[in-house]
C-alpha cells in the first residue's frame, strides 16, 4: 500500500476534518494493515546477575510492604515508558527477603511467577499456601487473593509474568487490598495438587475455571518429566523437547490468557529456524547457550531472561543440557484465530 500524494486541496481537507474529529483513513492505511507483524518490540536479553545486584540495592531503599511488591520491571528497549516487556504482556523480577509479606491484594490481571533463585519463601492463593522452588511455575488467577512471605533466611527471586497490557487494552482493570496482610489459610498445603496434579479429577467437578486449578507446577515433577521423555522422544528440530502447561480440567493452556512452555535442549543442539506471532519471554533455568534473534546473538546461562518478538527468526543452540521456560499471549491468539508460525523448512 503506497502512501497517497499531498496536495494544497488534500491538506486543507485533511485540517477542516481534523476540527471534528475525523481523518482520512488512505493515509494510514498502510501502517495499520500491515503485510506482516511490524513491532515496536525488539530482542533483548537482561543477565539476572545484574538485575539480582540493583534488586538487593531496592532491598535497602523500600520494604515489601511499602512498595506493595519489590518488582523490577523488564522494559522492552523498544517500548520504554510502557511497562511491558512485549506488546501484550509484563514481566518484572521480585525479590522478597527474610521478614518481607508482600501484602494479600487481588486484581483482574492474571499473574505467573517462575522461581528463579532461593527457596522456602511461600505465596499464598486463594486460602491455599505453596512454599517455592527454583523453577517451580505458580499461578495467580484473575481475582483471587494473593499474598508472599519469606521467613527463611535467605532472599528469594522470581520472574512475574503478567497480562496487564491486555488488560489495559480492554478498560477491564478492577483491583483491590485486603484489610489483612495475610489471607486466612483454609485448605491444606498440597490440597490442590493432589486433586488436581495426579492425572486425576473430582468425579463431580464443577464447571471448570479457565485458569488452572493447580496453582504450583513444582519444578522437580517438571523436570522428571523432560528427563524421562527425552529418552524415547525424538527431538523437535525446532524446539528440542518442548511441553506446555496445561489445565488439567479442560486440557486448555493453565492460565487463559498467557501460555507456558518448558523446553529442554540437549547439549550441543542447534535448533532450526522459527518465527510465530507470539512475542515470548524466555527464562533459562539450567544449562548455558545462545539463541540468535533476527541478527542479534543473546548468550545465556542460568536466570537469565530474554524476549523474542513477534515474528522475528529465533534460533537456540545448547552448550550444556538446557532448560527453558517460556511464556506468551498465544492462547489469546489461537483462541481469535490469528496466531500464525513459520518452521522455516524444518
Ligand atoms: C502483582 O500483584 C505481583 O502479586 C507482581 O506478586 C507483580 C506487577 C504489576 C501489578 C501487580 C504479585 C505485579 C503485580
Amino acid at each position: 500500500m503506497e502512501a497517497v500524494q499531498k496536495t494544497p486541496e488534500r491538506e486543507a481537507f485533511y485540517k477542516k476534518i481534523d476540527g471534528e474529529n475525523l481523518s482520512a483513513l488512505w493515509n494510514v492505511l498502510g501502517d495499520l494493515v500491515t503485510p506482516e507483524p511490524r513491532s515496536a518490540c525488539r530482542p533483548h536479553l537482561w543477565k539476572f546477575d545484574a538485575i539480582r545486584d540493583y534488586m538487593t540495592e531496592a532491598g535497602k531503599l523500600i520494604t515489601a510492604k511499602e512498595a506493595e511488591r519489590r518488582v523490577l520491571i523488564l522494559e522492552n528497549p523498544g517500548l520504554r515508558g510502557q511497562s511491558r516487556i512485549t506488546t501484550s504482556l509484563f514481566a518484572g523480577v521480585q525479590m522478597v527477603i527474610p521478614g518481607d509479606i508482600a501484602p494479600a491484594h487481588r486484581h483482574s490481571q492474571s499473574a505467573l511467577r517462575f522461581v528463579l533463585e532461593g527457596r522456602g519463601s511461600t505465596t499464598s492463593v486463594d486460602g491455599e499456601q505453596t512454599v517455592m522452588e527454583p523453577g517451580d511455575f505458580v499461578i495467580t488467577p484473575s481475582m483471587t487473593w494473593h499474598d508472599h512471605a519469606n521467613q527463611t533466611n535467605e532472599p528469594m527471586f522470581w520472574l512475574d509474568g503478567l497480562d496487564i497490557p491486555m488488560v489495559q487494552f480492554f478498560d477491564a482493570s478492577f483491583a483491590e487490598a485486603s484489610k489483612e496482610d495475610q489471607q486466612k489459610i483454609s485448605r491444606p498445603p498440597g490440597d490442590s495438587f493432589a486433586r488436581y496434579g495426579h492425572n486425576l479429577l473430582p468425579v463431580d467437578v464443577k464447571r471448570a475455571s479457565k485458569t488452572s486449578p493447580i496453582f504450583n507446577y513444582p519444578f522437580a515433577y517438571t523436570r522428571e518429566a523432560l528427563e524421562k521423555a527425552k529418552r524415547s522422544d525424538e527431538w523437535d528440530a525446532c524446539h528440542g523437547l518442548k511441553l506446555k502447561y496445561t489445565n488439567p480440567a479442560t486440557g486448555d493452556f493453565a492460565m487463559p490468557t498467557i501460555g507456558t512452555f518448558i523446553q529442554l535442549l540437549p547439549k550441543g543442539f542447534k535448533t532450526a529456524r522459527y518465527r510465530s506471532t507470539d512475542a515470548t519471554v524466555f527464562a533459562a533455568i539450567e544449562g548455558k547457550g545462545r539463541s540468535r534473534i533476527g541478527d542479534k546473538v543473546f548468550e545465556w546461562g542460568p536466570r537469565d531472561l530474554f524476549v523474542v518478538p513477534s515474528w522475528q527468526w529465533v534460533t537456540h543452540e545448547a552448550d550444556e543440557d538446557a532448560v527453558l521456560f517460556s511464556f506468551s499471549d498465544r492462547p489469546v491468539q489461537q483462541k481469535l484465530d490469528l496466531f500464525r508460525e513459520d518452521r522455516g523448512n524444518a
